[in-house]
This record gives structure tokens, C-alpha cells and sequence, in this order.
């Protein structure tokens, strides 16, 4: 076995450059990452006697770690995220912009000899499975092994990757990052280090990420939300495709026709459970299923004959795990059962993990977040919660038992439907469908959550969260619209797209809608009108189905029930649009004028 000094590339760009940052960033070591099995156990065991991991009970969570972050470590940090494009209309108003040289000259300093005493890892890895004509490739650097470690479950990682990049498949985005937490000779190492200053960096236009100062998640793991997302968006834009904050499922039917759907639904609104519903009980007997191809991101890009395909790009599931139980999403709970990464959720006296939601009754005591003793009496009386509310599982896809056959497919699934969503206690009904791509795109541009627990004052207060894309877009919102626009001359029949809100609330303050299982029937609905036998009516804001155009077999919910959740209530709707008109104020220099023309057109149906 060759030592991991030894690079695993011959390719002149990629050596040069792991030179040049080795030499600006000063590591102790370089470690080309080959992604083989041992060297993951290794680095596993390596954080186990370095304090970083903690191996859980083997017989009851088999390859299971835990990893307790710093605990100013615990969350992306969108206020220190940078789009560093040209121009400052480039990156729009809703990104943070600082000029590429400013940048470069301030990332230049704090890079110098950030990784003194680490080993630097030379991880690549490929976004979508190797070799396909929808993946993308790059490298991160990092001095992390956890990094590392997490990677591997989220990306497809190692020698083949070296392979392609030898073969000069593709261009590579290069991504830098550092804990931004040096070693002094003989000074010892903390558990998770991390510096309180953080930089989230892209260049759009050079197809670069720099991240520094923090160890966590979507800052840290550069493949999913810096790459796959920001970079991904520009890219995307200058190529014909689309790079979304979107899960992938399949509904079969009982003909066992599959029917693929991607939704963008802002964060808490159960996106991963939505992404594994299991269908209720009669559904399952006359054959439906679901079948999930991608939890958080979807690449999609029209074929040749003018259909729009997706891949997931990602390998795992990078999801929440408070609220995450086997009644909320069973199948997440078989996911993470082995060979994964826990991060921040609380550690039970055998030896196990536990996070509020997982099970009704919490363990009479556990091991909190922060790693101190923590009761449910302390939980109640202090208000700490035993998990961390960003604790996080890093798991593999593969394990999901509704993972889709065809979910590494290197030409993507088809999509036929697009449903955005939202968390609204009022005036959004349960579910509708836009009357044409220009109004579906309207749909998702104003799209937007309440927020449930904020600052005061600002609950109940909509949130706008644009196709779920504002803290993601490499470049401007407006510009990004008007590329959905575009997008539609690609395509020979755009897909139809829909609106769902599980979340509104009756006069009493109760959810209306029992969702989870139940939202099978709206999606037996949209996979209904997709495929052109579903009935439905026209309303000012859309197609809507009546009560009788539901099938409503195993649940008793009565017409009037279903029409107060339906309900389109004028003197809301105008408020409504008014707070929609707020984004297009934000936006007004590159805002595309079919959206205004849509907002419009709904004011008059509103006022008719
Ligand atoms: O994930 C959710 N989904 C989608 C499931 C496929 N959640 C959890 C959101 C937090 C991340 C939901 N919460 C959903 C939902 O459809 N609906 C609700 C609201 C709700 C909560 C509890 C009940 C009903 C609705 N309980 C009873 O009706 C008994
Ligand atoms: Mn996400």
C-alpha cells in the first residue's frame, strides 16, 4: 500500500495548484483521499482518539459516530456568505457582494498559514454519478477529516473521480476550505475546531469556493450547498439547465406507471419526509408507491427531444434529525440506522443517539448537544433541548428503503410536475395548479413561510423565500427568474407546476389537513391532472379540485372541512398580493416583466 503523501493525479493544472495552496495554507501533510473503505475506518478511528468522534454502541448502531460541533459552530452563516462576482448587479441585491480582488486580498491573509500542523486533504469528488453527462466534478482541500468522512456519504468521492479528472473529462471547480484553527508546535488539538470569524466565499465566474472558519455542515461540506447550489446556479444559467433546491420522487401508479415530480418547499416544511412518504394503507393495496430519488437538490436539464430530466447530485441525506421518528418518516429512521454521522443530537446512556421526536417518551437520561448531563425534567424546566435544533445525520442514500431504482440513472428521471410550497397558516389553500409556466413560475417566485419561532413582532410575518433559492442563487434573483422563463423554449411541453401548503390552521389555531401519509392524495391529484384525467375547477389563483375530485377512501373529511381548507378568501388574497409586491420592489431592476404582467393579471381575477 502506497502512503497517502503520494498524489493520486497526473494532472499538471490539478498538482499546481494543491502546490500552490499547500504553499500559501502551510499544512504538515497532504493526504490525496482515495475514498477506499479502510481509509475511512481509519480516519473514523483517527477522530475517535483525537476526541472528535465518539463511536456509538456497535451492536445497536453498526458504523454509527457522533460528533459534537462547537457550539458557535452549529449552522450555515448566510450573513457571512459571499457571491464575489464582477459586479455587484451581477450578484443582486439579496446576495452579499464584495469585490473579487477585495476578496481575494482578504482570503490571501487569512488563508496564510491557516493549516499549520493539520494534514491538508485532497478530496475529489463528483456531483451526480461519475462519468454521467449531467455530473459535475471538483476538489476540495480541507484540513478537516470530518469533512472528509462526511463526504463520503454525500458525494461520490476518490480514485475514479482522480480518474476522470486525469482523463481531462471535465473542467473541475476547485474548493478550498479551512477549519481556520492553526497548531503551534506541541499545542493540542480541540474536539471541533473552528474560528469565530467565518468567510463563505464563491466566484461565479471563475467557478471557485473558499470557505473559512467554520467546520459545519453546508459550510464546510463544499459538494451540496456552495457547489450543487450557488456555483451549480451560475453554471447552470450559461449552460441551458437548472440547478434547484428541490427533492425527487416517483408516484407509481396501480398500472405501475411512474410519474416524477420536483418540489422546492422552504426549510421546516418536511421536505425529506415529503421526499419518503409512505402512501396510507388502501393506497398501498390498490399498488401506488413513492420512490425517492433526491431529498434537497435536483439538477435538471431538457434532453434532446426537449424533455426535462433530473439527477439528485448528492449520495446522502444531510437532514435534520429533531422531528425526524418512525411516525414522522419511518424510512429516514431505516436510513440512518448504520453508517452514519450524527452531529449535535444527544447521546443516551447505552450508548446510542436520541433527539427530540425521535420517540414520545425521551430517555430518562442522556448525554445533551454540549455534552452535559441532561434530563427531561431539565429539558422542561431550563428549556434546553437535549438535540441540538440543527442536530444533523449524514446518511447514506442507498440505505433509504424507497430509494428509486433508476436514482443513479446517469441521464436523470424525467419530470413531469413541478410543486412549490410553503408553511402558511392562512389565505394558501391545500393545493392548486397555475394555469401555465409564466404563472407557475409567479407561483414559486413569491412563494414564502410564516415564521413560527422569531423575534417579537414577526411572527406570523411572511417570510418570501423565492423556489426556496434565496440564500442559494450564485447570482440575481431577477436574472434567475427570467432564466425560468427562458427555460420554457427548451422544453416541448413545459411541466405543468403546482402550489401544496399542509400547514393551514382552522379559527382554533389546528392544522386542518392531517398530513404525512395523507398528502398522498394530493399528489394522487397532481399525478392525476399531469397526466390529463384529474378534474379540477378555475378559480382566480388556479386550478383547484373539488371535494369529489379527491379520492378520500380510509379518511373521513367532510366537504365543508375540505372547503374551508380550500377556501380562497378575497380580502386575504389582497393582502397577499400587496406582500407579494414587496419582492418586486427588492428586485425592480432585473425583475422579469412577464412576472409583472402575472401580477396583473392576478389583481384583475382577484378584483373580478
Ligand atoms: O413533514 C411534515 N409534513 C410532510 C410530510 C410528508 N410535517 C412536519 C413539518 C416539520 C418539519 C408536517 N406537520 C406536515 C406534513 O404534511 N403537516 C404538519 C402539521 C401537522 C402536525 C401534526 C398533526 C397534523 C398536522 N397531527 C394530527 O393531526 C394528529
Ligand atoms: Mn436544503
Amino acid at each position: 500500500m502506497s502512503s497517502p503523501a503520494t498524489p493520486l493525479s497526473r494532472n499538471p493544472h490539478l498538482l499546481r495548484w494543491v502546490n500552490k495552496v499547500a504553499i500559501l495554507c502551510k499544512p504538515a501533510a497532504i493526504h490525496w483521499v482515495d475514498g477506499s473503505p479502510s481509509e475511512y475506518d481509519a480516519l473514523c478511528a483517527r477522530m475517535v482518539v483525537d476526541g472528535t468522534f465518539i463511536k456509538l454502541n456497535q451492536k445497536k448502531w453498526p458504523g454509527c459516530y457522533l460528533a459534537r460541533s462547537d457550539a458557535s459552530d452549529v449552522a450555515r452563516v448566510e450573513d457571512r456568505t459571499f457571491i464575489c462576482s464582477l459586479s455587484k448587479e451581477a450578484a443582486g441585491a439579496t446576495n452579499n457582494w464584495v469585490n473579487p480582488f477585495e476578496m481575494r486580498k482578504t482570503l490571501k491573509a487569512r488563508f496564510n498559514g491557516c493549516m499549520r500542523g493539520r494534514t491538508m486533504y485532497v478530496l475529489p469528488f463528483s456531483m451526480g454519478v461519475p462519468g454521467s453527462p449531467m455530473s459535475q466534478i471538483g476538489v476540495e482541500l480541507t484540513d478537516s477529516p470530518y469533512v472528509v468522512v462526511n463526504m463520503r456519504i454525500m458525494a461520490r468521492i476518490g480514485r475514479e473521480v482522480f480518474k476522470l479528472i486525469d482523463a481531462d473529462f471535465k473542467r473541475v471547480v476547485p474548493c478550498v476550505h479551512s477549519v481556520g484553527a492553526p497548531l503551534m508546535p506541541g499545542q493540542k488539538d480541540v474536539a471541533w475546531p473552528c474560528n469565530k470569524e467565518k468567510y463563505i466565499v464563491h466566484f461565479p465566474e471563475t467557478r471557485e469556493i473558499w470557505s473559512y472558519g467554520s467546520g459545519y455542515g453546508g459550510n464546510a461540506l463544499l459538494g451540496k450547498k456552495c457547489f450543487a447550489l450557488r456555483i451549480a446556479s451560475a453554471i447552470a444559467r450559461d449552460e441551458g439547465w437548472m440547478a434547484e433546491h428541490m427533492l425527487i420522487l416517483g408516484v407509481e401508479d396501480p398500472q405501475s406507471r411512474k410519474t416524477y415530480v420536483a418540489a422546492a418547499f422552504p426549510s421546516a416544511c418536511g421536505k425529506t419526509n415529503f421526499a419518503m412518504l409512505i402512501p396510507p394503507r388502501h393506497y398501498q393495496r390498490q399498488g401506488w408507491k413513492i420512490w425517492t430519488v433526491g431529498d434537497d437538490i435536483a439538477w435538471l436539464r431538457p434532453d434532446s427531444k426537449g424533455r426535462l430530466r433530473a439527477i439528485n447530485p448528492e449520495a446522502g441525506f444531510f437532514g435534520v434529525a429533531p422531528g425526524t421518528g418512525a411516525h414522522t418518516n419511518p424510512s429516514a429512521m431505516r436510513s440512518l440506522a448504520r453508517n452514519t454521522i450524527f452531529t449535535n443530537v444527544a447521546l443516551t446512556d447505552d450508548g446510542g443517539v436520541w433527539w427530540e421526536g425521535m420517540t414520545k417518551e425521551p430517555p430518562a437520561h442522556a448525554i445533551d448537544w454540549k455534552g452535559h448531563d441532561w434530563t427531561p425534567a431539565i429539558g422542561r424546566e431550563k428549556g434546553h433541548p437535549a438535540a441540538h435544533p440543527n442536530a444533523r445525520f449524514t446518511a447514506p442514500a442507498r440505505q433509504c428503503p424507497s430509494i428509486d431504482p433508476e436514482w443513479e440513472d446517469p441521464q436523470g428521471v424525467p419530470i413531469h410536475g413541478i410543486i412549490f410550497g410553503g408553511r402558511r397558516a392562512t389565505t394558501m389553500p391545500l393545493v392548486f395548479q397555475a394555469f401555465s409556466w409564466t404563472h407557475g413560475i409567479y407561483v414559486g417566485a413569491t412563494m414564502g413561510s410564516e415564521m413560527t419561532a422569531a423575534a417579537a413582532g414577526t411572527i406570523g410575518k411572511v417570510r418570501r423565500d423565492p423556489m426556496a433559492m434565496l440564500p442559494f442563487c450564485g447570482y440575481d434573483m431577477g436574472d434567475y427568474f427570467q432564466h425560468w422563463v427562458n427555460m420554457q423554449q427548451a422544453l416541448h411541453e413545459p411541466p405543468p407546476v403546482f402550489h401544496v401548503n399542509w400547514f393551514r390552521k382552522d379559527q382554533d389555531g389546528k392544522f386542518i389537513w392531517p398530513g404525512f401519509s395523507e398528502n398522498m392524495r394530493v399528489l394522487q391529484w397532481i399525478v392525476d391532472r399531469i397526466q390529463g384525467r384529474g378534474r379540477a375547477m378555475n378559480t382566480p389563483i388556479g386550478w383547484m379540485p373539488r371535494h369529489r375530485d379527491i379520492d378520500w377512501t380510509g379518511l373521513d373529511f367532510p366537504v365543508e372541512k375540505f372547503e374551508e381548507l380550500q377556501q380562497v378568501d378575497r380580502a386575504a388574497w389582497k393582502a397577499e398580493i400587496i406582500g407579494q409586491g414587496e419582492l418586486f420592489f427588492d428586485l425592480h431592476a432585473s425583475m422579469p416583466r412577464e412576472l409583472s404582467y402575472e401580477r396583473e393579471m392576478l389583481i384583475s381575477r382577484i378584483r373580478a
